[in-house]
């Protein structure tokens, strides 16, 4: 499938997304985000694919949702906007998927950023909640996965009063889980992913639930949770494989199955 505003390619098991607007920083023009979610699903759907980068270029790696398409829309648009469906469809890709970070994340792009399950930043990464400057609030999860991620009283600078983190400070805060030189970013990122991608497929897809089940629950319902995923691994050949492997002392060949 061809596309307009993004690139895609295939590196091993990893699929990537590129996001292609670069005279407007990235951003996340309904049609962008349309296309990056046909992509992210494509690549989901994908045997061959184990897990999935998104990443922009070293200036940017989104500057937020499109302000130019957004500035005359009023609440009954932005109601009927598939924009919102868009973010939903992200949080229900089931593999992996590692945001390479350069440059601007800012809005909608930090929140995008969020909505991955890594993040590989360069050193020039800036992360930042401006939607204050516009006379509105973050409306993709800028409130409540920054908060949880960074705590309350640093989520209210970002967000009430423009604070901009760098990629150390993301770092420290436990946001990003790598910074590497500008030159390594999307490498990295892609190496990262990889080396997920050869791991059991059906095992990483239920651990990324679990994790995620931990912003959806309260402690008792995520362990319960966490244990039938568990036993569930237990119905898969690739479990058999594994255990077998290690007994055999010899690497596992996984089937995904
Ligand atoms: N939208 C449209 N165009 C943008 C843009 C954006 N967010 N950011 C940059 N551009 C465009 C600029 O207009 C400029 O275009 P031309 O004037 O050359 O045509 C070009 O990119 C280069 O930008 P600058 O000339 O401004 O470059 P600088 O290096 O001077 O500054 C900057 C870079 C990133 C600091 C600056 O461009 C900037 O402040 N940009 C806006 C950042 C921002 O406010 N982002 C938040 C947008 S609001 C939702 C989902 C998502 C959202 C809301 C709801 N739902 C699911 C409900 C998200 C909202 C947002 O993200």
């Amino acid at each position: 499938m061809s596309y307009e505003n993004i690139l895609t390619r295939s590196e091993g098991r990893v699929g990537v997304i590129q996001f292609n607007r670069p005279k407007a920083l990235n951003a996340l023009s309904p049609a962008l985000m349309g296309e990056t979610m046909a992509a992210l699903e494509a690549f989901d759907k994908d045997e061959e694919v184990g897990a999935i980068v998104i990443t922009g270029s070293a200036r940017a790696f989104a500057a937020g949702a499109d302000i130019k398409e957004m500035a005359h829309a009023s609440v009954v648009d932005m109601l009927g906007n598939p924009f919102i469906d868009y973010w939903d469809r992200l949080r229900r890709v089931s593999k992996p998927v590692v945001a390479a970070v350069s440059g601007f994340a800012l809005g909608g792009g930090c929140e995008l950023a969020l909505a991955c399950d890594l993040i590989v930043a360069s050193e020039t990464a800036q992360f930042g909640q401006p939607e204050i400057n516009l006379g509105v609030i973050p409306g993709a999860g800028g409130t409540q996965r920054m908060t949880r991620a960074v705590g309350k009283a640093l989520a209210m600078e970002i967000v009430l009063n423009d604070r901009r983190l760098t990629a150390v400070e993301a770092l420290h805060y436990g946001l990003v889980n790598r910074v590497v030189p500008v030159e390594l970013y999307l490498e990295e990122a892609i190496k990262l992913a990889q080396a997920i991608a050869e791991r059991a497929p059906v095992a990483v897809r239920l651990a990324k639930e679990a994790i995620n089940a931990v912003y959806e629950m309260p402690l008792q319902a995520g362990l319960a949770h966490e244990r039938r995923l568990f036993y569930m691994l237990f119905a898969t050949a690739d479990q058999k494989e594994g255990m077998d492997a290690f007994v055999n002392k010899r690497p596992a060949n996984w089937q995904g199955k």
